[in-house]
């Protein structure tokens, strides 16, 4: 991959579109924009009205042309972008078109890597980007749009800024007769970690939720066979606001469907009932519905008003289903419904959603956390409690330590980064990102 080539790639979704965005990514387009523009000069940022023609002069198609000079883009470098109709057949013919003038179309993510590269982004803003691309939700969308605007950064920043302070600090103790320092200088510096490791500590207690909001809720609907769970299950999904899109791997006998539900992105399962059995196949089907127990955050119990009273679990909600079966309540710490009628169905989006909401922390701001940041928090975190528990004795050894916490961050912001890590990074985003 080279930074110099001239890069293009088409900036909007694939398909029949009313307007597709191509963009060109290189060092000096300023000509080639003129050219196609047709005019002698032209004013960066503005946009041109133009019949784009193809080397024989001939018309591929009207479109809008601006141009942005380098370093004020996305990717800091120059940049054309050229608004055409949505039609493949235009599309094909402009990419022929460019690539006949010795461009080539970017790899995945490769105008990230650049805006990377040109200090335009750091690694955790891309982060950010990666997943306000993929956000199906507003709180999806709110918590990507703070990381990708650089809200995680700065919090990153700091914490970095404050452990190399310290790290130095702590190494220059070194050059001191121990006599010479002040006497409290230990508990000083001790102090500063300690109140460092509480915010991170604090930030990766939070990663649950973090991960809540980017992977989905999970809630999980069981009871015994013939209860309703399959109807009330269906009544759910009709209640919320439906995310169309698959969830990869639920070709499964638990039958999951993704929906959001205030804002939030909810992982709704319905579960084989849960009973001893013989049968072979059914019994997969237990077995995975208590895999899918394990991994949930909200469990939805259903009953019927027949069954016994019960203990409510903390991560439960007992639901009494058929309650147009009878005009009892005589279970008290249920919420009765009916997936036949509709009846009580609101009570429990309320209480879902109150569940969800005392889970998150009211959508209170939390760091965007993904696998790979988690990874290196929890690294400065442990490398801080290394540091604490040498207290006062060997500042060469303590400020080692503090390094290897402010490197794990760097990390996290691409200021210390690997390859493997760009790669990683970049790879996850589509073409024209
Ligand atoms: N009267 C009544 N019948 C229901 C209600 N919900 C489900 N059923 C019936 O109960 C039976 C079992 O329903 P199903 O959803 O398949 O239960 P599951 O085995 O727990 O998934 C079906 O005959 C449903 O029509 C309800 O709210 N009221
Ligand atoms: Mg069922």
């Amino acid at each position: 991959m080279n930074n110099h080539d001239n890069i293009f790639a088409l900036s909007s979704g694939r398909g029949k579109s009313g307007v597709a965005v191509i963009r060109i990514s290189g060092n000096n387009l300023q000509e080639f924009a003129k050219e196609i523009i047709g005019h002698n000069t032209i004013t960066p940022r503005k946009t041109y009205f133009t019949n784009l023609r193809d080397d024989t002069g001939e018309i591929i198609d009207q479109c809008i042309v601006i141009f942005f000079a380098a370093p004020h883009s996305f990717t800091g470098t120059d940049i054309i972008e050229i608004q055409c109709h949505g039609a493949p057949a235009v599309i094909n013919k402009i990419f022929e078109f460019l690539r006949g003038h010795n461009m080539r179309i970017a790899t995945p993510g490769e105008f990230s890597r650049r805006a990377f590269y040109n200090g335009k982004m750091d690694l955790s803003d891309v982060d950010g980007l990666v997943a306000l691309l993929d956000a199906k939700t507003d709180r999806q969308r709110a918590a990507a749009l703070t990381s990708m605007m650089g809200g995680d950064s700065e919090i990153y920043t700091d914490w970095r800024r404050h452990m190399l302070e310290i790290s130095a600090y702590a190494a220059a103790m070194t050059d001191y007769p121990a006599d010479d320092l002040p006497p409290d200088i230990s508990n000083t510096i001790i102090s500063h970690i300690k109140t460092l490791y509480t915010a991170i500590s604090a930030a990766l207690n939070k990663y649950s939720v973090s991960h809540a909001i980017q992977c989905g809720i999970n809630i999980v609907i069981v009871g015994e066979t013939n209860v309703g769970k399959s109807s009330l299950f269906n009544r759910i999904v009709g209640a919320s606001r439906a995310i169309v899109s698959d969830i990869p791997g639920t070709t499964r006998d638990v039958v999951s469907a993704q929906m959001d539900i205030d804002g939030y992105m909810v992982n709704l399962s319905d579960t084989a009932g849960l009973r001893d059995t013989t049968d072979k196949i059914e019994r997969i089907g237990i077995k995975r519905t208590t895999n899918e127990i394990e991994n949930a955050d909200i469990i939805i119990h259903v009953i019927t008003p027949t069954d016994s009273v019960m203990t409510v679990k903390k991560d439960e909600i007992l639901v009494v289903n058929k309650s147009d079966t009878t005009d009892s309540k005589r279970i008290k710490n249920a919420i009765y419904v009916s997936a036949k009628t509709g009846a009580g169905i609101p009570d429990l989006m309320k209480t879902i959603t109150e569940r969800i909401n005392e889970m998150s922390g009211g959508g209170e701001s939390v760091l965007m956390i993904n696998a790979r940041t988690y990874d290196l928090i929890k690294t400065a975190a442990d490398e801080l409690k290394n540091a604490m528990s040498i207290a006062g004795d060997d500042y060469d050894i303590l400020s080692e330590h503090v390094r290897y916490a402010a490197d794990a961050i760097g990390k996290i912001l691409g200021v210390i980064s690997t390859d493997e890590v760009l790669d990683m990074t970049f790879s996850q985003l589509c073409l024209g990102k």
